[in-house]
């Protein structure tokens, strides 16, 4: 790959791939094309495709847990990973690695233990992977002095083990918030999610299944999301991949990122108790809707930096519910809020994308099997995006991608170009 780069940029490296207008760089660098990301690839009318492949092509192509339906997340992160679609072999392989890989220190849980319990789970795992960073390989081996060609090498190993790890984590602050401490051991036997969802305290098929589509939908996003944008900028610095993924997992703590799934179901109990109904009508919940917009708030898990569509990740979940549980309430008002909400957004004029994205959704099947507790729902999503982001951050160290570093600007020299004095861009 890093040959096929080299040789590609020899005979186009100066090809022009777009232009930037002023406002680009005020809003948010929207539209503006400037990373490379191998595992995935964002179409703003289709949604997301990871190497190549859709979520419905994932959900048929990707290998399955016996009696299972939802493909195994292990399967795509051999294919992000790779490129190529995993055997089941290559799937147990993985399973087995991974359960072997596992084992999380002492002191991770005793710097958990010396949190609050109130800290919010995202907090708490955040800073829990902090504290395990003391196991970077990367870290080491540059600290004794490690050849550029082989950073990949314990860039690998880092993300391996700490994917093998990060349920437990989870799991761990999970048990120790809302069920008083009562953890449960791994079961070793179990797939990657299947584990995750054992050691939450959840034993139902169903729920087992939905770690499993879960894992599998929220893994990636292609590469100019917060959380992977993060990831990949703090890792240019070399930082290990334990300090880089931190990194990405605090961005994906905001509300307008990964916290929107809490925010979602937080707003719809809040509409519930508001409205004193356990099912509003389409017409309550324009009210409501309308209501939240005059006071000056975004209405959450509706709306995209870049997909101009109903998210596809929406609708795998929303067929999930259909299977499992078409007639639960909570899930029922998801989808009266898909029809209330986009003609609503839509009469603003203003807003790009007035369709759900992934966050509209997953909470409700949440609640469904129990899982009440909205403020741990980040740590999920923080769970599934490990594999997309550190499955990237190899490829970032095999290709030898450099520091990144942008030119910024300030307005000062904005008034100065303007009037014909000075040059905007530099070398
Ligand atoms: N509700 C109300 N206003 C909105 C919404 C929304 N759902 N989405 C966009 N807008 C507003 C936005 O705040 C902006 O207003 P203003 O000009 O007054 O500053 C205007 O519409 C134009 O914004 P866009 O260009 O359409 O959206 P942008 O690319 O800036 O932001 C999001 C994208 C996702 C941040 C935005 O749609 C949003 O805040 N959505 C709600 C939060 C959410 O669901 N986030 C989860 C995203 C998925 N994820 O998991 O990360
Ligand atoms: C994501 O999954 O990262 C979100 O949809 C946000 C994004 O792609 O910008």
């Amino acid at each position: 790959m890093a040959a096929e780069i080299k040789e590609l940029l020899k005979e186009h490296g100066t090809k022009k791939i777009g232009e930037v207008q002023l406002a680009q760089v005020y809003q948010g660098m929207r539209g503006i094309t400037g990373l490379v990301t191998e595992t995935s690839l964002l179409d703003a009318q289709e949604g997301i495709r990871f190497r190549g492949y859709t979520i419905p092509e994932l959900q048929q192509k990707l290998p399955k847990a016996e009696n299972g339906s939802e493909p195994l997340p292990e399967g795509l992160f051999y294919l992000m990973l790779v490129g190529e679609l995993p055997s089941e072999d290559d799937v147990h392989h993985l399973t087995s690695v991974w359960q072997r890989r596992s084992h999380v220190p002492n002191h991770v849980f005793a710097t958990i233990e010396a949190l609050p319990v109130s800290t919010h789970p995202m907090t708490q795992f955040v800073v829990a992977v902090m504290a395990l960073q003391t196991e970077s390989l990367f870290a080491k081996r540059y600290a004794a002095g490690m050849n550029k060609k082989d950073y990949w090498d314990p860039a690998f190993d880092d993300a391996m083990d700490l994917i093998a790890r990060l349920p437990r984590i989870a799991a761990y602050i999970y048990r120790r918030k809302y069920k008083n401490g009562e953890h449960i051991q791994p079961n070793g036997l179990l797939d990657w999610a299947g584990n995750f969802a054992h050691m939450m305290g959840y034993g139902d098929e169903s729920f087992i299944e939905l770690m499993r589509l879960y894992m599998t939908i929220h893994a990636d996003h292609e590469g100019g999301n917060v959380s992977a944008h993060t990831t990949h900028l703090v890792g240019s610095a070399l930082s290990d991949p334990y300090l880089s993924y931190a990194a990405g997992m605090n961005g994906l703590a905001g509300p307008l990122h990964g916290l929107a799934n809490q925010e979602v179901i937080k707003w719809i109990f809040e509409m519930r108790e508001e409205l004193k109904t356990e099912a509003p009508s389409k017409e309550q919940i324009g009210n409501y809707v309308r209501a939240t917009l005059e006071k000056g708030k975004v209405v959450p898990g509706y709306g995209h930096a870049v997909l101009r569509k109903t998210d596809p990740r929406f609708t795998a979940q929303m067929e999930f519910g259909k299977k499992h549980m078409p007639d639960d309430p909570l899930v029922q008002t998801v989808w009266n809020i898909y029809e209330a909400v986009p003609p609503i957004l839509k009469s603003l004029g203003k807003i790009k994308n007035p369709w759900p994205n992934v966050d509209a959704h997953s909470g409700a099947l949440l609640v469904h099997f129990g899982m009440v507790e909205y403020e741990f729902y980040t740590v999920l999503f923080a769970v599934s995006r490990a594999l997309g982001v550190l499955a990237s951050l190899c490829w970032d160290r095999a290709l030898s991608f450099p520091i990144e570093r942008p030119k910024s600007i300030t307005t000062a020299l904005v008034k100065r170009w303007l009037k014909g004095e000075d040059e905007i861009w530099g070398d």
